[in-house]
């Protein structure tokens, strides 16, 4: 029994964790880790780093919109999106389940001096359209201008819920006839585009900005592209000069995200593929509660069995060398990447079974 702790630490120095915490924690490839070593660059505050020049044209290509920039990260994206859209004081429609309200560190209102005027998002990540008309300010001397509109696309909270294209109009066109801006916080974008089999640029058609993520499934070490208009994406880099985003010699990071825009978009339904057999998995575990029919693509939500909190079931879970991220109330979400296959993801299953089991730690 007294060796029974460092039994304990060597078995699990054995057992292979299972990260299934986010897609950001996927490595940059081996290709991309050449590039970076000979990656062409110049000083981008003066705009004269080939390499990012290039990703910024490919990711502005990709999308349909006439220019893009390269920011350090999502959240700097919609940031800086927020900022260049609106003026402090104004008001910003933004889903009560949306990144930019619960995980963006409440920027927005603290840099910009915007309102956060939430509508609701159902459970596929979608805002009615008649509640986010309703939620627009009409002229009044009391009322802040509602000059923003900010949607999700695959929608986090929502389990990687995707918005259509269809939609994207609908609420675009509303938003545009009572003048607001659209922006559209498209981090998966792609995953998005390759759940619909269409390509990103019809998601992005009707914002007026997108922020697209390459350090997510596309397993780029770093980095966001904001994607607009010429003008916009203009004013956009004098906000990023501001809050610091300015870079010199980014190309070595540009590099990286050249080959993850060219070569991992299309992988990205393999991790689709593996959050299906995690879901159906779950659904054949008693006491897990789980929506397979839900999962569109490479999120994955679950609760665990009553008798646990999910902080400690999340906890236990590390034990076993298996990883999630805890969302708040009752709910696991796992996401699936470049880094875990089918055999991990039977693994995993294996393992939260004889967790739920009560089954001792192998
Ligand atoms: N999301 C992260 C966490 O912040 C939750 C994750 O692991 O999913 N928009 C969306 C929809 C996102 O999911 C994220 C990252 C961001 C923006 C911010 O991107 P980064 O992390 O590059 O600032």
């Amino acid at each position: 029994m007294r060796h029974a702790p460092v039994e304990n630490e060597k078995r699990r120095m054995l057992v292979k964790t299972i990260d299934l915490r986010s897609d950001t924690i996927t490595h940059p490839t081996e290709e991309m880790r050449r590039a970076i070593g000979t990656a062409e660059v110049g000083d981008d505050v003066f705009g004269e780093d080939p390499s990012i020049n290039r990703l910024e044209e490919m990711a502005a290509r990709m999308l349909g919109k006439e220019a893009s920039m390269f920011t350090p990260s999502g959240t700097m994206s919609n940031l800086i999106a927020v900022l260049s859209h609106t003026r402090p004081g104004n008001e910003v429609l933004v889903g009560s389940e949306s990144h930019m309200l619960w995980n963006e560190v409440g920027g927005a209102s603290a840099l910009g001096g915007v309102v956060m005027h939430t509508v609701p998002n159902d459970e596929d990540g979608l805002i009615d359209l008649d509640v986010m008309e309703a939620a627009i300010r009409p002229p009044n001397i009391h009322y802040p201008p509602t000059t923003l509109l900010c949607i999700e696309n695959t929608h986090n909270r929502c389990g990687g819920a995707v918005l259509t294209p269809e939609y994207t109009s609908g609420m675009a066109a509303v938003a545009h006839r009572h003048g607001l801006s659209v922006h559209l916080d498209g981090a998966r974008i792609f995953n998005a585009a390759v759940a619909l089999g269409i390509p990103a640029g019809e998601l992005a058609r009707d914002a007026d900005s997108i922020c697209l993520c390459i350090s997510k499934g596309l397993s780029a070490p770093v980095g966001s592209l904001l994607c607009g208009h010429r003008e916009f994406v203009e004013k956009a880099r004098k906000w990023r000069k501001m809050v610091g985003g300015g870079m010199r010699q980014a190309g070595v990071i540009a590099a990286a995200g050249i080959i993850a825009l060219n070569t991992m978009v299309v992988r990205l339904a393999d991790d689709h593929t593996a959050a299906q057999r995690l879901a159906h998995g779950l659904a054949r575990i008693p006491g897990i509660t789980s929506w397979p029919e839900k999962v569109q693509t490479n999120i994955v939500m679950f609760e665990p069995p009553a008798s646990n909190t999910t902080p400690d079931f999340i906890q236990a879970m590390v034990s076993r060398g298996v990883r999630f991220t805890y969302p708040g109330g009752r709910r696991v979400r796992a996401v699936t990447h470049r880094m875990v296959d089918a055999a991990d993801i039977d693994e995993a299953l294996n393992r939260i079974e004889a967790q739920v089991g009560g089954k001792a730690e192998t």
